[in-house]
């Protein structure tokens, strides 16, 4: 069978049940070189320019701006900048494998992400829960799609995930430098006597697949080449706000407790509406 470009690979059940046991997936081909090619352009453009669209995106790392030699770039939002990115945030490469994991119908966009690791780079991500940052809509049912465009290894700083992790429960959010492992002195005694991370090598184009409990994090990068991943947030349609103290993103309009967390920022991205 001739498939377009755009055309998502069901996953297999075997694919579903190594989700539901270990709380990540690895590695799910989803771009083609072409397309990794273009994105590491419109990408690189936006970094090399954070400060004329920082306004326009929904939050931008301060303690990279601040000590860009020690932390890595991360940017949140450039969706709303870049026209092949947000063709992304709809497409059923990603959209209908996230909704297979998720075990839902009706998938809704959360948001996007950045992380640009340069080369020989020391700065890391700390180990940490995606919900921990999201706490303030619910319920937790969320889910992470880590979509590189360069191969990444254990020696550029390649993601890590703990097997299993995803059950432990809910841990402190930590700051975004932190060191790796500051969140082992949160862990129960018996946790840390789980907490066996695998690395996930992954070549560019291909993707990983996480829970919003599962523990992840990645240390340096120590080689010669950058590592660039595009990361996309997605959430049953059903969550609403938790907190409503402030709005849930720096652009995104002011929505009451208990409300839908809907509208253009928030689009459902499966079934397609178009
Ligand atoms: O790219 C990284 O190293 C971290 C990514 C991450 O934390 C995420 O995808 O949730």
């Amino acid at each position: 069978m001739k498939t377009s470009p755009s055309t998502p690979v069901p996953l297999t059940n075997a694919q579903r049940q190594k989700f539901r046991d270990y709380g990540f997936l690895a590695s799910v081909p989803i771009l083609s070189q072409d397309e990794v090619w273009e994105l590491r352009d419109r990408v690189d453009h936006i970094r090399h320019n954070l400060a004329k669209y920082k306004s326009k995106l929904y939050e931008v790392e301060s303690a990279h701006s601040e000590r860009p030699d020690e932390v890595i770039c991360h940017f949140l939002g450039a969706w709303l900048i870049d026209s092949k990115l947000r063709e992304l945030v709809f497409d059923p490469r990603l959209t209908v494998p996230a909704a297979q994991l998720l075990e839902v119908d009706r998938l809704r966009f959360w948001h996007d992400q950045v992380f640009y690791k340069p080369a020989m780079h020391p700065g890391v991500v700390p180990w940490h829960q995606d919900y921990s940052y999201w706490t303030r809509v619910a319920p937790a049912r969320h889910i992470t799609i880590h979509l590189l465009l360069d191969d990444a290894d254990e020696k550029n700083g390649c993601l890590q995930f703990v097997p299993g992790s995803h059950r432990w429960g809910l841990l402190p959010s930590l700051p975004f430098d932190s060191p790796l492992e500051q969140i082992l002195e949160y862990l129960s005694v018996e946790h840390a006597a789980d907490f066996l991370p695998q690395f996930a090598c992954v070549p560019a184009g291909s993707a990983t697949f996480h829970h919003s409990h599962t523990l992840h994090g990645s240390a340096g990068n120590r080689s010669t080449r950058p590592r660039r991943a595009l990361v996309f947030n997605y959430m049953c349609a059903q969550t609403r706000v938790a907190d409503d103290i402030q709005p849930l993103l720096r652009l995104a309009p002011h929505l009451p407790v208990g409300a839908l967390v809907e509208g253009e920022l928030f689009p459902i991205v499966l079934p397609r509406l178009d």
